[in-house]
């Protein structure tokens, strides 16, 4: 190891660290596939390159940028941060596309560090965590409905999110794996209460790929703290959202542009005391 390259430690995982678990965990997900639909392939990938032609035509692309625009693109993958770029500059399109019919909860991305299989709980729960767990408490509860504000039987709401320094159990060295990772099965009720702490904000690797491109733009690297979450029940339409703490920094200059005035959250001093409460409500649409 020279001198300039970073010891992986809790308090500076790497990018290509980060990276290559998240290109595995996505390596991992079940995905959706189907006979391939040439003229749609054929449609999507001609209007795509198209694209590209356009933006070397009128930004007048020298060979030298073009020679840049190939190393790095070389280096994405060898950093393993194709999800991390995607998910940062493409997916909220994708999701504004997906979801533009949805009546019910508002969703916003996934991001690339999602885990399915997070330890399961009962109505309410407290995340698992470390024993001396940075971070100002949180309750965060509320009930999952259909459309006509009937609870949802059986509804599963998994939360995921960053701890206090901004890193993710398992794409982060030395954070235990399942930390601030959790998932509750409502009852009858619909209701759900997880006791975990605020996260903070989540600053894109500045050692990898994305890093170099946010450096060589002159841009920002931060995206506001932010809860993850994904609500599910059978016959309902899975929505994977995000949500973002009122006037937390970066809230209105995420990196990734996910934020929408549906997912800011008001949390008030919690009844116990003991750091704060927020309570945020599920409206699911049939599937
Ligand atoms: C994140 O934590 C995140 O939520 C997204 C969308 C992209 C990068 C890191
Ligand atoms: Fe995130």
């Amino acid at each position: 190891m020279t001198s300039t390259e970073i010891n992986p430690t809790e308090h500076n995982p790497t990018a290509a660290g980060s990276g290559r678990n998240a290109t595995a965990a996505f390596a991992a997900k079940e995905r959706a596939s189907g006979p391939v639909d040439h003229a749609r392939v054929s449609a999507i990938a001609t209007d795509a390159i198209a694209a590209l032609h356009e933006v070397v035509r009128r930004h007048q692309v020298t060979y030298a940028e073009y020679d840049a625009l190939k190393a790095w693109l070389i280096s994405v993958g060898e950093t393993g941060e194709w999800p991390l770029f995607l998910d940062v500059w493409v997916e909220h399109v994708v999701e504004e596309v997906a979801n533009a019919d949805r009546k019910g909860a508002v969703g916003t991305i996934e991001g690339p560090y999602y885990i399915p299989g997070a330890p399961e709980f009962a109505s309410e729960a407290t995340l698992p965590m470390r024993e001396d767990e940075k971070g100002t408490p949180l309750l965060f509860q509320g009930t999952v409905t259909d459309l006509d504000g009937k609870p949802v039987d059986g509804a599963l709401v998994e939360l995921w999110h960053a701890d206090d320094d901004g890193y993710y159990s398992q794409f982060a060295p030395g954070i235990p794996e399942w930390n601030l990772r959790g998932q509750i099965r409502v009852g009858a009720d619909g209701h759900f209460a997880f006791h975990t702490i605020q996260p903070a904000p989540y600053q894109i690797p500045t050692d990898g790929s994305c890093g170099k491109l946010i450096a060589a733009a002159g841009w920002h690297p931060w995206r506001p703290a932010h809860l993850h979450l994904k609500v599910s029940a059978p016959g309902k339409q899975l929505v994977t959202t995000q949500l973002y703490f009122d006037g937390g920094e970066w809230v209105d200059n995420d990196v990734a542009q996910a934020v929408k005035p549906e997912l800011i959250l008001r949390p008030t001093p919690a009844a116990s005391g003991e750091g704060n409460e927020v309570t945020y409500d599920f409206a699911l649409d049939p599937a």
